[in-house]
């Protein structure tokens, strides 16, 4: 039997419960998933003075065949982009800046710098989202940036997102969809502090700063992404979960979750729909924390199929900005952005082809029996049938035969790459 044939047998159990499979593909087709680049080259970037990695994030891993060029980190997205099916986005840092090898300090950046980034981004069609760089740098070696005791390190910074925002608006003009430019900073103490609301307050200034210039967001969006503790941030992080939650309230900016950011036994599928009553649009960071914030790939848990059921359910597609974030030296890195970037479009697939209205009445009716019953039985329904033959119709390659193809990218390619 055909993809289509097992599709066509597949689709009649789902119709059965009047959900239209054909629509639900329609709408999976429109939504954009962000992909990081730097699953691509672990988080190194292109700047002249290369800085080792810091900001209490850290790549494991030695694979062969890091992308170690710009030419080389977008053909490698290229690979992996014609193994994932639907238009995305790319999500790029400031150590992705292109500058001719001069030295350009990240406060001097210009959106000149990216102008290679925004042609690929129009041959390809794709959208661009943008993130200040605040670590990796010896002005950020104390693990403090925006929330430093010293005014002048603070000024360096904050001038850098301010030319940040600018890239953003003008990514957003040129390839005409907001860039959503994403401040995340390390700042945290190790040990117990002994004063948290001076760094807060030095914080909340300094984003005051960086966003008194308005601009359209026709073409530039902000957002803010908290985190509970990094590596040398154990005690104490400044920009933290209710730090950001207030002031993207208050300060009409959006406010970006990372999965790998909270408790262990917090979920950010259950910060959502409260999210949603009080935010027109809040954005993700999708991830994987083994045990820490360890970023491994995304893999179709159980966590991922309910951020998505979240989203679909509560009709939100267009509200919850979703962005990838892992990074695997371990592996091979365009599998890790495809099987990454699948899982993500798989758990949308999966929640669009739920009896989300009939779940929902089942609980207002209070009948819990029947609300288990049906969730669990969902879970066998034959999805994977339907997903295959999405990506036949989007032109990708059906189960793990996409495999083939990213050996056959390592042996002629990335094998070759000193
Ligand atoms: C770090 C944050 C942040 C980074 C990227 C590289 O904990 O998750 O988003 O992973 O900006
Ligand atoms: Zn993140």
């Amino acid at each position: 039997m055909s993809v289509k044939d097992i599709f066509e047998v597949a689709k009649k159990d789902y119709e059965k419960w009047g959900i239209d499979v054909e629509k639900a593909l329609e709408t999976l087709k429109q939504v954009p998933v962000s992909i990081h680049c730097w699953q691509g080259d672990d988080i190194t970037g292109f700047e002249v003075n290369q800085r080792e990695l810091s900001g209490g994030i850290d790549v494991t891993g030695d694979y062969p065949g890091k992308a170690t060029t710009p030419e080389q980190l977008r053909m490698d997205l290229e690979k992996a982009l014609s193994l994932i099916p639907g238009k995305h986005r790319v999500n790029l840092h400031a150590i992705y800046a292109e500058t001719n090898g001069v030295e350009v300090e990240r406060d001097e950046l210009q959106p000149k710098h990216f102008e290679n980034w925004v042609n690929w981004a129009k041959e390809q069609g794709l959208g661009l989202d943008f993130n200040p760089t605040l670590f990796s740098h010896e002005k950020a070696a104390d693990g403090l940036t925006l929330a430093h005791p010293d005014e002048e390190i603070r000024k360096f910074w904050i001038a850098h997102c301010k030319v940040s925002r600018k890239i953003g608006e003008y990514f957003g003009r040129e390839l005409g969809t907001p860039s959503l430019t994403n401040i995340w900073i390390p700042d945290g103490y190790k040990d117990i502090p002994s004063d948290r609301l001076t760094p807060r307050k030095h914080l909340k200034e300094a984003l005051n700063e960086i966003f008194a210039e308005e601009i359209d967001e026709k073409y530039n969006l902000d957002a803010v992404e908290s985190k509970v503790f990094g590596i040398g941030s154990e005690s104490y992080v400044v920009g933290s979960h209710e730090f950001y939650l207030s002031y993207a309230l208050q300060n009409n900016k959006l406010c970006l979750l990372d999965t790998g950011h909270y408790h262990p036994t917090e979920t950010v599928s259950n910060k959502i729909s409260s999210m949603l009553l009080f935010n027109e649009k809040l954005a993700l960071h999708v991830s994987r924390p083994v045990r820490w914030d360890s970023d491994h790939v995304v893999i179709l848990d159980d966590e991922l199929k309910e951020i998505s059921l979240e989203i679909v359910r509560n009709d939100a597609l267009d509200r919850v900005i979703i962005g990838l974030d892992f990074f695997d030296a371990s592996i091979n890195r365009v599998a890790a952005w495809t099987i990454g970037t699948r899982n993500m479009i798989k758990s949308l697939l999966y929640a669009l082809l739920m009896p989300n209205e009939k779940l929902k009445k089942l609980q207002e009716e209070g009948n819990f029996t029947e609300r288990l019953a049906l969730l669990e039985e969902f879970k066998t329904y034959p999805f994977g049938a339907i997903w295959d033959y999405y990506c036949e119709q989007m032109g990708v390659p059906v189960k793990e035969s996409w495999l083939e193809e990213v050996k056959r990218y390592e042996e002629e390619e990335l094998l070759n790459r000193t």
